[in-house]
């Protein structure tokens, strides 16, 4: 059975790469709700019905794991997931919490998302264990519409990342969690304004690793010859997901015409 890979819309695609290039011989079903996307600024609760709706259909159609490829959906409902569901549920927010709490030397930990990631304090959650850790987040609502119009480099966004990350740069952190499926996209500019000294953690990449670590455990690795063929769905319209999806999925625009 394929693993299926939940977002909001094409962002959780960061997500189904890096699980791609670790585990290549899972089949994947990626189901992205762009026709109720954004998430971002939605109240929680209406992202956490929104996501358990699509995360119902997902496990209904049969599916060995679920990944909740987004930080928002992932913020709005993973305990409900987790008590839902039969399959293994693995979500955004805690390994990149786990990564960052190893990698900090300072304990001085910054966190960027969309304003419902921020305003749940699914990361202060996730952080109650390691009391050492004290973390500053900043919403980023406008980063997800410059990286979905291709806008990843230039003085537009350098000012924009200037202007949003100021409170991390004064609470001098030494660790970045990147908390949003479209940061992956901004790594460059991030780690310009950061300075490079700071790391920046990718919560698409741990999850992968997660994912990895889950399917190991529990002994539901595939074993394939054949190269498994994916599913790449959308809940709205098919062009635009296709076309953003090529960008995501780490294709340069065009080369798959
Ligand atoms: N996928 C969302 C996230 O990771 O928070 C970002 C896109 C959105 O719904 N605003």
């Amino acid at each position: 059975a394929p693993i299926g890979v939940f977002d909001s819309g094409v962002g959780g695609l960061t997500v189904a790469r890096s699980i791609l290039e670790l585990l290549p011989a899972e089949q994947l079903r990626y189901v992205g709700d762009t026709a109720r996307n954004p998430y971002g600024p939605l109240p929680i609760a209406t992202a956490r019905e929104y996501a358990l709706a699509a995360l119902d259909d997902m496990v209904e159609s049969g599916v060995k794991a679920l990944v909740i490829a987004c930080n928002t959906a992932s913020a709005a409902c993973l305990r409900d997931a987790r008590e839902r569901y039969d399959v293994p549920v693995i979500e955004v927010v805690l390994p990149a919490a786990r990564r960052a709490a190893v990698a900090t030397h300072s304990g001085r930990v910054g966190l960027i998302g969309t304003e419902g990631t921020v305003r749940s304090r699914a990361y202060d959650d996730a952080f109650a264990a390691a009391p050492d850790v004290r973390l500053t987040s900043v919403a980023c609502p406008r980063f997800v519409d410059f990286v979905e119009r291709g806008i990843t480099t230039g003085r537009q966004i350098l000012g924009l990342a200037q202007g949003y990350l100021q409170p991390l740069l004064e609470a001098e952190v030494d660790t970045l969690i990147l908390g949003c499926t479209h940061y992956p996209l901004l790594s460059g500019v991030l780690q310009i304004v950061m300075g490079q000294d700071v790391t920046l953690v990718s919560s698409a990449d741990e999850t992968a690793k997660d994912l990895y670590r889950v399917l190991t455990e529990l002994d539901l690795l595939a074993e394939r010859d054949e190269p498994p063929k994916h599913e790449f769905l959308a809940t709205g319209s098919p062009e635009p997901f296709a076309r953003l999806a090529q960008r995501f999925m780490g294709f340069a625009p065009g080369a798959l015409d």
